[in-house]
């Protein structure tokens, strides 16, 4: 039996964005979306980095997120397979193109809102809390054309009146809000994160810091338009969490370490304290980045501040001062660490670290002091049918099993965490591959990386395992 007790009502479920799952993109009056052109294969990654070709789909890509896995016709069905598991949350978010398709619309695209309000009458049907993330990284393509998208003070008003306008809808429906996916994941894949394009001789960090602060004021007015309009819900920021470990006790490699942290704490910084730290100024000086701000800002952000911190987390980094090291050890992930020789990697080079997460859970608390909703967490991997078709994902199994218990010890640490959704309940678009094999789902979907497939819907191993762990309330790990 575990050592730990997760508290009665925990929110145990899962996540998707709608980018990745959806589809139908420009289906029921939706407009295009920075997604719908990240093309599959080598030519992703410049396009997330903001070095984008062309602001319309081009002739012989392949852009995973037009179909994705065709959530869009297939969610009630999706759903209930996730309430047989037994979840009692979903998160989902919002494609702000749907409501408005190009970001600029007085009023909103009313067959965008009644999809959502179906998929919230259909959790409800369920006895499923709706978690729902304003933005995952998606800015209507016109908003990018027009202001450069979040460079530009404008997308400011139009993000608060998408936002107001979906508080207002689902006022009833739903009672737990993320404002924007991995707000710190624009420094890493900007134009994912945030949209931003960039050209040669850019000096990219401004823009990057420009951008980061409009979306820190859009967050703390989208938290306030919540508290007014849904004074009983909630709304977190979140952050891509995962704590920098150094490479040696070198101080020099602990400075750095603590210089990779602050780097993402910046943003929860601000958006759980309602003010810029006090080593930003000293960062800003440095990069030559200097701020365009309005007066009211700082007000803004002081009287707004989020109710709870949302995470992710699949991996701790680590950094090193020793360029020996580094050049060596690099491994895969975005945020650029280095090769840790204590733990394991999944095949995407992504480290697997469980007790990394304890550890990073309490940190961000010592920190902050607002409960914590773990968001994201889970295991990418290749998943191979056996010759009867099952899919024996003992590997996900182990990783989640892990991460459950040691998330279990954070709150027996005395940290108040809100629930997990693992990432993802349901194979999906991999956003950082763009790849399908990349599959994190208790549930397999039949597509693969170029599209082919019938987008069957069968069950994995892991499936009954997350039931059983769901049932028992975190007790029955095994
Ligand atoms: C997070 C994103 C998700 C998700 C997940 C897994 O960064 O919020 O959208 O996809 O990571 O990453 P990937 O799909 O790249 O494996």
């Amino acid at each position: 039996m575990a050592n730990y007790t997760f508290p009665d009502g925990f929110l145990w479920g899962g996540a998707t964005a709608a980018n990745q799952v959806e589809g139908a993109y420009l289906e029921g009056g939706k407009g295009l979306t920075t997604v719908d052109l990240m093309p599959a294969g080598e030519k992703r990654g410049p396009v997330m980095k903001g070095y984008v070709p062309s602001l319309e789909p081009l002739e012989g890509e392949f852009y995973p997120s037009h179909e994705a896995i065709d959530f869009y016709h297939h969610y009630k069905s999706d759903i209930a397979l996730f309430a047989e598991m037994g979840f009692k949350a979903l998160r989902i978010s919002i494609a702000w193109s749907r409501i408005f398709p190009t970001g600029e619309e007085e009023i909103p695209n009313e067959e965008g809102l009644r999809f959502y309000d179906s998929l919230f009458d259909e959790l409800k049907k369920h006895d499923m809390e709706p978690v729902v993330t304003l933005a995952h990284f998606d800015v209507p393509v016109h908003l990018v054309e027009k202001y450069g998208s979040w460079r530009s003070r404008e997308v400011v008003g139009l993000f608060e009146h998408y936002a107001k306008t979906v508080f207002q809808r689902y006022q009833d429906k739903v009672k737990y809000w993320v404002t924007f996916n991995e707000i710190n994941m624009l420094l890493h894949l900007p134009f994912m994160g945030a949209g931003l394009t960039f050209q040669e001789g850019d000096n990219v960090k401004q823009i990057q810091y420009q951008a980061a602060h409009h979306q820190l004021v859009a967050s703390a007015l989208a938290v306030k338009a919540c508290h007014e309009i849904i004074p009983d819900a909630q709304i977190g920021c979140m952050l891509a969490a995962g704590m920098f470990y150094p490479y040696t006790c070198d101080p020099a490699d602990v400075k750095k370490a603590m210089d990779r942290d602050r780097e993402s704490f910046f943003f929860i910084d601000v958006q759980a304290r309602g003010y810029y730290p006090s080593y930003a100024k000293r960062f800003f000086k440095e990069n030559n980045i200097s701020l365009v701000t309005e007066p009211q800002d700082e007000e803004i952000l002081a009287a707004h501040t989020a109710d709870y911190l949302a995470m992710s987390y699949y991996s701790s980094r680590t950094t090193s001062t020793d360029p020996e090291i580094t050049r060596k050890s690099t491994s895969g992930n975005v945020f650029g660490s280095v090769r840790n020789p204590y733990v394991k990697k999944s095949e995407w080079g992504w480290t697997i670290d469980p007790l990394g997460f304890r550890i990073t859970i309490n940190q961000l608390y010592d920190r902050y002091q607002k409960p914590i909703f773990v968001v994201e967490n889970g295991l990418g991997a290749i998943d191979t049918p056996d010759e009867n078709g099952n899919i024996e994902d003992d590997y996900r199994i182990e990783y989640l099993r892990e991460h459950i218990s040691a998330m279990g010890e954070a709150i027996e640490d005395g940290v108040p965490i809100i629930g997990y959704t693992s990432w993802a309940p349901i194979d999906m678009v991999s956003a950082s591959s763009g790849e399908m094999k990349k599959r994190y789902g208790y549930i397999y979907v039949d597509r693969d990386n170029q599209g082919n497939g019938t987008k069957a819907r069968s069950k994995k191993k892991s499936f009954d395992w997350y039931k059983k762990v769901i049932a028992t309330n975190g007790q029955d790990l095994d």
